[in-house]
């Protein structure tokens, strides 16, 4: 069977779930015999991305890179999972129309149910005042207008995240 190759984007604030959900939807394309790898925005920004802050200008270049990366897998064969923040709905969309198989699946949880998690306490920073242009919070998040998906992960599970995303997968025949 062809394997065609994809790119699984997941967006969304932080402690919306990108991880967790890329994590576990990793798990079960590997235990079907998939080539996958993931992209994750807080490991890229240590390996790929050092250097780089969060101005709209360094988040664009970010995420332009990793769709670069992305985009190279993906065109051989391998199912690409990426969590990052993309707040930007221009480069979102530059990539959805110039990769190879671009999924846009917004992770959508409130801000106040991130802000609850706060796995990292970010949100208790920003809203003491640390931490200039916080996504949510003082910087800003364009929602996906035409995600191929929303995973709502305050009222589903991780289980129910990840099995809609593989019917998308498969209803789009990259599975
Ligand atoms: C948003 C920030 C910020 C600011 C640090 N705004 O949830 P996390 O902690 O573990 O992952 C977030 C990560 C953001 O990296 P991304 O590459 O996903 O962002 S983007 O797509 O916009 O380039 C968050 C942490 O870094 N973090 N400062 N100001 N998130």
């Amino acid at each position: 069977r062809a394997i065609s190759g994809g790119i699984i984007w997941l967006t969304g604030l932080s402690g919306s779930g990108k991880s967790t959900i890329a994590t576990h939807l990793c798990k079960t394309l590997i235990q079907a015999n998939l080539k996958v790898e993931i992209l994750d925005g807080d490991q890229i920004r240590t390996w790929l991305s050092p250097g780089l802050g969060f101005t709209k200008a360094d988040r664009d270049l970010n995420v332009q890179r990793v769709g670069i990366v992305a985009n190279l897998l993906s065109r051989n064969g391998i199912l690409v999972i990426v969590a990052m923040i993309s707040p930007y709905r221009a480069i979102r969309n530059h990539l959805k129309a110039t990769t190879h198989n671009f999924v846009e699946i917004f992770i959508n949880a409130p801000l106040e149910v991130c802000e609850m998690r706060d796995p990292k306490g970010l949100y208790a920073q920003a809203r003491a005042g640390d931490m200039q242009g916080f996504t949510g919070m003082n910087d800003p998040y364009e929602i996906p207008l035409q995600p191929d998906l929303i995973c709502h992960t305050a009222d589903e599970t991780i289980a129910e995240s990840v099995s809609k995303i593989i019917q998308t997968l498969s209803d789009r025949s990259l599975i």
